[in-house]
């Protein structure tokens, strides 16, 4: 007996998520591609290189592999590096070859949605502080008019920053992408830039394109006690969930940065209402316990469930139920909500096909509680470079050999496919067929 199916609104967009630095290869004039070649900083010791050698013509045989997987949409970034490789100097032939792969995703009814910041900072805006400095923010707004100028007949769906918060933790908070500044307040600047950044960019696409959706690309993961009854424990949940999650929740409806305790709101200029979307990219649950030694992460320690545990790093555990509740916390906000990314470091794709299955059943469940999600992006299409963790961590629905470039669709390409073209998912808990 076959199971019931759950069915998504018509129209439903079902792809994929990469972003230019992690698959085009080459991307020698970024900010990362000079921190990659300073030892010490990826894990594995190994290099974006030639990543998936989409720059020079890949991406079009893997989006057209994606079509055929029942995929209507792929989202992914343009290289700010490549689009204005000098302060002030755009660069017509990468503009171009944008152009030519969104005409090649429109003609295999692929709808793109562009990201136009994914981590990377041209080397130039990175020499001047990134974003740290205002002129950056300036220079962001510009490229992002530039886009709706020249790529806007083939685009509707923009993302201004991928996030921002992790961007800031990282980078500039902490020391493990560039610039790896380890300073909090450093961190604080950057934020308020970044949603500067997005809000400047959403007005200037909207002066250019006004029919354009222009929207911030957020990553939530659940946060939750660890010990559930312990005091401090709740304590220090309460603490990581509001600088990861509600920080950025509050700063789109109310148009400033809310801090708890009795930190100053601080107004971010032009930002209130300036999202015609979110877009959250969810990966799991982290269970938090109290940890005195520990201030740089607000006194928490992320206790990880070995059952769940894959690979070294910490990724967080398998929660689809917290696609769910993230989807209805940003319901309020009263715009669209696509799943920008969602997915799992899973090399031998042993709980990806579950993993799936049980996420979108989640969004489904928040489209039943009333969340207006439009869409699902799978990250990833094909394995791809993970920042810090360099080739180690594999995401894709396309298992990749980097020094080959030859390409294996794992199993849950196929289960992912039967959803894409089924729009629908199998109510209980048998996978879909192939
Ligand atoms: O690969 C990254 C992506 O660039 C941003 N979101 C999380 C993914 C997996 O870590």
């Amino acid at each position: 007996m076959t199971s019931p199916e759950l069915h998504f609104p018509e129209g439903f967009l079902w792809g994929t998520a990469t972003s230019s630095h992690q698959v085009e290869g080459g991307n020698v004039n970024n900010d990362w591609w000079l921190w990659e070649h300073d030892p010490g900083h990826i894990h594995d010791h190994s290099r974006s290189g030639a990543a998936c050698e989409w720059w020079c013509g890949r991406a079009e045989e893997d989006v057209a592999l994606a079509a055929r997987l029942g995929q209507n949409a792929h989202r992914l970034s343009v290289e700010w590096s490549r689009l204005e490789p000098a302060f002030g100097v755009y660069d017509p032939e990468a503009f171009a070859r944008y152009r030519r792969l969104f005409e090649h995703m429109r003609a295999l009814g692929v709808e793109p949605m562009v990201t136009l910041h994914h981590f990377t900072l041209p080397r130039w805006a990175a020499k001047v502080g990134g974003w740290t400095n205002r002129v950056v923010v300036q220079r962001f707004s510009a490229l992002a008019a530039q886009c709706a100028r020249r790529l806007g007949d083939l685009v509707t769906m923009w993302c201004t920053i991928n996030e921002p918060v992790v961007l800031v933790y990282n980078a500039y908070a902490g020391r493990q992408w560039p610039p790896g500044t380890g300073r909090f307040d450093v961190g604080l600047r950057a934020l308020r830039h970044l949603l500067r950044a997005h809000a400047a960019a959403y007005h200037a696409i909207h002066d250019v394109q006004p029919e354009a959706q222009v929207g911030m690309v957020f990553n939530m993961p659940l946060v939750e006690p660890a010990r559930p009854g312990h005091p401090l424990d709740r304590l220090v949940a309460f603490l990581q969930d509001w600088v990861f999650n509600e920080v950025k929740v509050r700063a789109l409806r109310e148009g400033r940065l809310v801090w708890p305790l009795a930190w100053p709101a601080r107004e971010v200029v032009g930002l209130r209402e300036a999202c015609d979307f979110v877009g959250l990219n969810y990966y799991g649950r982290y269970l938090v316990r109290f940890a005195a030694e520990a201030p740089g992460s607000l006194f928490g320690r992320h206790v990880q469930e070995p059952t769940v545990r894959l690979g070294g790093t910490d990724w967080g555990q398998v929660a689809p139920a917290g696609l769910t509740k993230h989807l209805l916390r940003l319901r309020p906000l009263g715009v669209p909500l696509y799943v920008t990314e969602n997915g799992v470091c899973d090399a031998h794709d042993t709980v990806r096909p579950h993993f799936l299955v049980e996420h979108v059943r989640a969004v489904h469940r928040a489209i039943q509680a009333g969340a207006d999600v439009r869409g699902y992006f799978h990250w990833s299409l094909v394995d791809n470079f993970e920042w810090a963790e360099g080739w180690s961590a594999r995401f894709g629905l396309l298992a990749l050999n980097p020094f080959t470039q030859e390409r294996l669709l794992r199993q849950s390409a196929e289960v992912y496919a039967h959803i894409c073209r089924t729009n629908s998912v199998p109510a209980d808990s048998a996978s879909p067929e192939q």
